[in-house]
């Protein structure tokens, strides 16, 4: 008896569902690096040297636990390319009677996934990922449950409920649910601010990081300084250096955005969570400590677990509820192509220069300088939801379609027409200036509504509300912005709209650039 194993790129967990009851005796585990999965987008550079060099990492652990992993690399003669075309070549070398798969992470991949018991003719167990704290049928009958709205307060007090996180008996602890309110203070550059480790690259992440230079020169940003770690053990530490020095301000600063600190107080653990070295639960259970031993206070504490046990889990259970073609929605209809510099970084607006810029170098970047500065300007332009999702997946270390689609086309381009949120994600120039230092740099004057210095967040927020009114104009919560619109004289909406349309119309006559 011998039972086939495969093991997925963002499976790298040691107590992975496939593996619960298998008996290294009878059992062959398969890692395969395979090209459909490094270009079905143009991933950054960093993402896949992160992802083939934690497999390969994965594979060793699991080699040191006695099993024995059938690992292809990317390289190997007769490498057929794709999952279905290694699993049928291991077939051949193993013979295995049966084959255990924990489910994918996306419907691209689900697919295959569902095709081979007939394909190969053989029985195949796909078991659900045990890793996430809401089953599909536990999330699917929450929104199903006749309610209005799919709102994630209330899916995350379930989550509480739950798991018992931060309870007090039923009460929340602090007698209170969420601590958002107290979440929102700018932050200033300082020294003192806690650096996240650096991991300089071993040989197996240098031999990759030759490997994606030479296989795949047109991926996207840039590979200099890669410094993620791509062991469990330096995922620990990281998560180890975030509990000890960020946690306590985690809260406090979680929206703020400074130029050149890239990390603040955020925990940079999403690639390591995503890709199964580091368990969410177990990272909220230490938050919580924490919390109880007195050393980080709850509206921080409460953040975290909210966005892993909260937000994390809706993103997931929305993108499995609303089925194949949710990242092809497009309530707004909107269809600009993405200026060029989404994938140079070069423009005169500050903060995207900042954030565009950082994305590049490190494919990260925190919350909100992907709603608010990147996802903004890209939803206030009318760009296509798609594409802009397609971007997303790109330049993100830490994107997998389910939990990027929800973020980028539900809560940040309003495609869905409101299954995330409530009301578009989108501000004028002043929010981005009360929660950051970038205006004070920019050729453009935040103040301005109009003329050749004024920020083009400002006339493309107020034509963005005038060019939807139709959709949006009956949307309880932008009942204050059109009524401030309406209070604007003729001639100044008129003007504000021209202003909106020269931009658009120099913006499109730019060289694509992608
Ligand atoms: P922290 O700020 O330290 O947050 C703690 C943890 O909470 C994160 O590690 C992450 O696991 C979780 N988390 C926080 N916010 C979210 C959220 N909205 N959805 C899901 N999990 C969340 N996150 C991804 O993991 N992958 C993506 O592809 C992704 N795409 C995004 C696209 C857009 C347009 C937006 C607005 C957000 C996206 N996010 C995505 C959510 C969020 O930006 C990242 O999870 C976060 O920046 C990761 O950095 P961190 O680990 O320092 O997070
Ligand atoms: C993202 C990615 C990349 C770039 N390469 C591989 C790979 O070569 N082998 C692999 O097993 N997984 C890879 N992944 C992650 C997969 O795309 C991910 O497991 C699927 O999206 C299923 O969720
Ligand atoms: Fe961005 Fe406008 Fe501020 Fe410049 S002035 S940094 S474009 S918000």
């Amino acid at each position: 008896m011998t039972v086939l194993i495969p093991i997925l790129g963002d499976q790298l967990s040691l107590d992975l569902s496939a593996l619960c009851d298998a008996a290294p005796r009878d059992s062959v585990l398969l890692m395969m690096e395979v090209v459909e999965e490094a270009t079905y987008v143009r991933h950054h550079k960093q993402k896949l040297v992160y992802i083939l060099s934690a497999m390969r990492h994965h594979a060793a652990a699991l080699r040191a636990s006695g099993w024995t992993v059938d690992y292809v690399e990317l390289d190997d003669a007769d490498n057929a390319g794709s999952f279905t075309g290694e699993v049928a070549r291991a077939i051949e070398r193993h013979a295995p009677d049966r084959i255990v798969v924990t489910e994918a992470g996306e419907w691209r991949v689900r697919g295959m996934l569902e095709s081979w018991e007939t394909l190969f003719g053989l029985p195949v167990e796909i078991r659900s990922d045990d890793r996430f704290i809401a089953s599909h049928a536990e999330f699917d009958a929450w929104a199903d449950d006749g309610r209005k709205a799919l709102t994630m307060e209330f899916f995350y007090r379930d989550m509480r409920r739950k798991t018992g996180l931060l309870m007090d008996g039923a009460k929340p602890a602090g007698n209170r649910w969420n601590f958002d309110k107290e979440n929102r203070k700018p932050a200033k550059a300082d020294l003192l601010m806690p650096r996240p480790h650096s991991f300089a690259p071993d040989t197996t992440t240098q031999d990759v990081i030759d490997l994606v230079t030479a296989r795949f020169p047109d991926a996207t940003g840039s590979l200099d300084g890669f410094d993620y770690a791509v062991t469990r053990e330096g995922a620990e530490r990281q998560a180890d250096a975030f509990f000890a020095k960020a946690l306590p301000q985690f809260g406090d600063y979680e929206d703020a955005m400074v130029t050149g600190e890239r990390h603040l107080w955020h925990s940079i653990l999403s690639p390591y969570i995503n890709s199964g070295l580091l368990d969410p639960l177990d990272l909220c259970r230490r938050a919580e400590a924490e919390y109880r031993a007195g050393r980080a206070p709850l509206n921080s504490v409460e953040g975290y677990v909210r966005q892993i046990i909260g937000w994390r889990e809706y993103m997931r259970g929305i993108y499995w509820h609303e089925g194949p073609e949710y990242p092809r929605s497009n309530f707004l209809n909107h269809n600009r192509r993405l200026p060029g510099f989404y994938w140079t970084g070069d423009t005169e607006m500050n903060c995207l220069k900042q954030v565009i810029g950082q994305t590049l170098e490190t494919a990260h970047a925190h919350h909100i300088q992907r709603l608010m500065v990147a996802g903004n300007f890209a939803l206030l332009i009318g760009a296509d939801p798609y594409q802009v999702h397609t971007w997303y997946l790109e330049v993100y270390i830490d994107a997998y379609e389910w939990v990027e689609a929800p973020n980028t086309v539900g809560m940040s381009q309003f495609a869905d027409g409101g299954t995330v949120g409530s009301k578009p994600y989108i501000s004028s120039g002043a929010y981005i200036n009360k929660m950051s230092d970038y205006c004070g740099a920019c050729r453009y004057d935040v103040k301005q509504r109009t003329g050749p210095d004024a920020c083009p967040y400002n006339s493309l927020y107020w034509d963005f509300l005038a060019r939807h009114r139709d959709r949006l104009g009956d949307n309880e919560r932008l009942f204050g912005p059109y009524r401030s619109w309406d209070r604007f004289s003729e001639e100044m909406q008129a003007e504000v709209r021209a202003q909106a349309a020269r931009f658009l119309a120099q913006l499109d006559a730019a060289p694509d650039g992608y």
